[in-house]
């Protein structure tokens, strides 16, 4: 509430300041750092370079294939702390969980592994995006790997299932956002769309991940037009302009000043964000 009253404040101040048709609102767009941090999931690049698109963004690809959580722990401070992120997107877990292998990771340590993370960043006010990596095709998978390791846990399948719902409950501990790729796998009866060799992903699998992380954005930034963190007079200000036809938001952030989600800039989604300011209406 008290963000809300300050914020109406400076809206107040604004509006009756003389300087109010003087304000460039352009000049305040800003690209936020936003780094992607997982494995050969991530370093396809494919969900990464779609969300770019998709949103003008210079999202920072730190995938490194066949990493596990103790790989990426040795580089957490270099690849990603070292960034000042606003915003760390995590996905790791599929080589974690290869029981099989020397990659594999007990799941303890996978959990605070995951903690180390989110609790680092945290510390520095970095949002923080955990993500559910992709189901898998165990027919394909036990090519590579031996069937036998993971028949106690009843399949691979379900050894992994046991990882996700780690970061399912890191995510609901620690209040991070999730994104749960794994689950909305389960809407493709057709698995052979979404994977080549039964665990990385064809374009229609990356495409999973670049929705739902896009969607979790959007709730991050909604309202937030020239993504620097925080909902201003700026913001505002270029939402009535596009509205009165003086600016133009640039179509990659139009997501973000859709308040009311329903597809285009209305008279409805400036008069929304002034509700915010007037502190009435809650947008997120
Ligand atoms: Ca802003
Ligand atoms: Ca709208």
């Amino acid at each position: 509430m008290k963000k809300i009253f300050s914020a109406f404040l400076s809206i107040s101040l604004c509006l009756t300041g003389m300087s109010f048709a003087a304000v460039d609102v352009s000049a305040s767009e800003t690209k936020p750092v936003i780094i992607a941090f997982g494995d050969s999931l991530t370093a396809a690049g494919v969900w990464v370079n779609n969300l770019n698109i998709k949103f003008g963004l210079d999202i920072i690809n730190k995938g490194i294939g066949g990493n596990n959580t103790n790989d990426a722990k040795a580089r957490f401070n270099t690849d990603v702390l070292s960034k000042n992120p606003d915003i760390v997107i995590i996905c790791f877990g599929m080589n974690d969980s290869a029981k099989d292998m020397t990659k594999h990771v007990e799941i303890n340590t996978y959990k605070n592994n995951l903690r180390y993370f989110i609790n680092s960043l945290k510390d520095k006010g970095t949002k923080v995006i955990l993500s559910t990596p992709n189901y898998i095709d165990e027919t394909k998978y036990y090519t590579r790997h031996d069937s036998e390791v993971f028949a106690s846990a009843g399949g691979a399948q379900a050894y992994i299932d046991t990882y996700c719902q780690v970061i399912r409950d890191i995510a609901e501990e620690q209040d991070v956002y999730l994104v749960d790729v794994r689950e909305a796998c389960k809407a493709y009866t057709d698995r052979n769309l979404l994977l080549t060799d039964g665990v990385h992903c064809t374009n229609l699998g990356y495409s999973i991940y670049s929705n739902l992380i896009g969607e979790q954005l959007t709730d991050i930034y909604l309202g937030d037009i020239n993504l620097d963190g925080k909902i201003t007079s700026t913001d505002y200000l270029m939402l009535k302009r596009h509205f009165l036809g003086t600016y133009v938001i640039p179509q990659t952030k139009i997501t973000f000043a859709d308040i009311n989600g329903d597809g285009s800039i209305k008279s409805s989604d400036y008069l929304m964000l002034k509700r915010y300011f007037l502190g009435t209406l809650n947008i997120r």
